[in-house]
């Protein structure tokens, strides 16, 4: 390809595999901060977190997404619905495979997915450190790519750093021309802005199941660093109608009193720090018109 050298290239990628593949790990790998929640329990990863990652000339805008593939509540389904239109948003997908365990029955749902996909994804062959046998690896490697669902397969361990700067190259490299959508100095602090408004997000989903508007979002507007260790953040609520507004608020601000505490706890458990947390809800006139937003936060219009 012929590309100008000082030719800015952004995109999204969207890391999809079966629940504890290590995804998460593979984010904060290579973003270099804690920017998901990695347990080793199963379906911790209920919020679609985005980590960017800066090369020379590209800016890597990565989604992870829940490992969930058999939905049965109403969140999870909308999460598993979210995910997978991701993928389709995405330039990129990587499958994140664990390597010891093979081809699951989780692990081939995905791939049969990833046919419907309109274009083709990477193959990320995970936790090898944990795989002495090298010839399993291989026959693993074959037998994914007979499927015909990949153009390139990398042999990683997420957690130790091994292969994953290979894999970061070869995706910046893969990314199409055009402007960053995220200003150099938004960076830093930007995964933790886009987790945090995620977590109060959800928590309005819980807290007001039917009643919540389809397209309210939130945003962390404040992140700011305490010298005491402590953080306080601000987070505005937006919704499309002064009706909604009430609703969010609630009777004397009940409600939005309940989903602070609510948003709060989480967060200061997620960021293991006290979190001083102010919410303000707005209205925001044409916000379904807005295709950026849609764009950065991965909602169904
Ligand atoms: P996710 O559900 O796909 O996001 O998976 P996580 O990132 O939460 O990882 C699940 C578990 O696998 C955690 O205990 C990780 O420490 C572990 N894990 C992830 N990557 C590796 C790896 O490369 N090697 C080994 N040995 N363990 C890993
Ligand atoms: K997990
Ligand atoms: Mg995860």
């Amino acid at each position: 390809e012929n590309r100008l050298p000082y030719q800015q290239r952004c995109g999204f990628v969207a890391l999809v595999g079966a629940p504890n593949a290590g995804k998460s790990t593979l984010l904060n790998q290579i973003v270099g901060t804690k920017v998901s929640i990695v347990s080793p329990k199963v379906q911790t990863t209920r919020t679609r977190v985005r980590g960017i990652v800066m090369t020379d000339d590209a800016q890597l805008v990565f989604v992870d997404t829940p490992g969930i593939f058999a939905p049965k509540r109403r969140l999870d389904r909308a999460m598993v619905k979210a995910a997978w239109n991701g993928a389709n948003d995405a330039d990129l997908v990587v499958l994140v495979i664990d390597a010891g365990a093979g081809i699951t029955e989780e692990v081939r749902a995905i791939v049969d997915q990833l046919k419907n996909q309109s274009s083709k994804a990477i193959l990320a062959l995970n936790k090898v450190d944990k795989v002495a046998d090298k010839e399993k690896l291989l026959r693993l490697s074959q037998d994914l790519f007979a499927e015909e669902v990949f153009t390139d397969v990398f042999m990683i361990s997420a957690k130790k750093g091994q292969g994953t700067q290979d894999l970061v190259n070869f995706l910046a490299d893969k990314m199409p021309d055009g402007p960053w959508m995220f200003p150099e100095d938004d960076v830093s602090d930007m995964p933790l802005r886009l987790l945090a408004a995620e977590i109060t997000r959800e928590k309005l989903y819980y807290q007001l199941q039917q009643e919540l508007p389809y397209s309210a979002t939130v945003e962390t507007e404040l992140w700011e660093e305490r010298k005491d260790g402590s953080v306080k953040l601000e987070q505005t609520i937006f919704v499309e109608r002064e009706g909604q507004k009430a609703i969010i608020l609630g009777k004397g601000g009940k409600r939005i009193k309940a989903l602070g505490s609510d948003a709060r706890k989480e967060l200061e458990a997620i960021f293991e720090r006290r979190v001083h947390l102010f919410l303000f809800v707005k209205v925001r006139e044409n916000w379904g018109d807005d295709p950026n937003r849609f764009a950065m936060w991965g909602l169904d219009p």
